[in-house]
């Protein structure tokens, strides 16, 4: 089995191998650079139609991609620690707050990042004809929005789904290291919400190792 990948700040690899470590599982990992375009070579299409990472490939020759789909299925391999909930209520409220991160947080950041950002100014074109710049800057609210809602849930519990680390912090954790990675902060008035990005940046599974180069040359490109 191995684990088609890209590095930091790539955030849904990321998902995928902070799940590993927290699981304590090791797999081949194979770099993918986007950079280089190898996630649109032929190859790659071949394991995945959509040409994104990661991709899982199985020993039987089969190819999962979508990172939480992924994980699900390492998770039947190696249950534990869980990660996505023990019996039918953990995992519905996991699989809640998943969608929440997904719509609420990282659906207006997608927009930021593809209508404002001079890295994707390139791909927008492509996709859309031109960067929708207002647009984008529009769903900084969104995401603020979406910021201020955890705060409030974050405030009555130490994790996003109850009383334990889970995919549902993965998920966020990783949606914010690349928010910050393209200029976009937890609002200062999200005092919950600050604490536990601290604290789960703290666990040894999250190390983020985007060369501090990077982080300083696209935020400032993103103003
Ligand atoms: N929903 C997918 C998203 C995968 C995705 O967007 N991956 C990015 C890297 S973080 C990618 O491959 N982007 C290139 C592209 O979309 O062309 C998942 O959870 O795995």
């Amino acid at each position: 089995m191995k684990l088609y990948n890209e590095a930091d700040p790539a955030p849904n690899p990321r998902r995928v191998r902070i799940f590993l470590k927290e699981k304590g599982v090791d797999l081949e990992l194979v770099p993918t650079p986007l950079t280089k375009r190898a996630h649109k070579a032929p190859e790659h299409l071949a394991r995945n139609p959509l040409g994104q990472v990661p991709v899982l490939e199985l020993d039987d020759g089969t190819h999962l991609s979508e990172s939480v789909s992924i994980c699900r299925y390492l998770e039947d391999l190696h249950p534990e620690p869980n990660m996505f909930g023990r019996d039918a209520k953990e995992r519905a409220v996991v699989d809640m707050w998943i969608r929440r991160v997904e719509f609420r947080l990282l659906f207006p950041l997608s927009q930021i990042w593809v209508h404002t950002h001079p890295f994707t100014a390139a791909v927008a074109t492509q996709t859309f004809g031109q960067q929708f710049k207002e647009f984008g800057a529009a769903n900084r609210k969104v995401f603020a929005n979406g910021c201020h809602l955890f705060d409030r849930e974050i405030g009555y519990r130490p994790f996003m789904a109850p009383d334990r680390y889970t995919m549902a912090d993965i998920v966020a954790q990783t949606t914010f290291d690349f928010a910050r990675f393209i200029g976009v902060d937890i609002p200062g008035d999200c005092a919950a919400l600050r604490d536990w990005y601290t604290r789960v940046s703290a666990r040894p599974s999250a190390t983020f190792e985007v060369p501090e180069a990077l982080l300083q040359h696209a935020r400032s490109l993103s103003g």
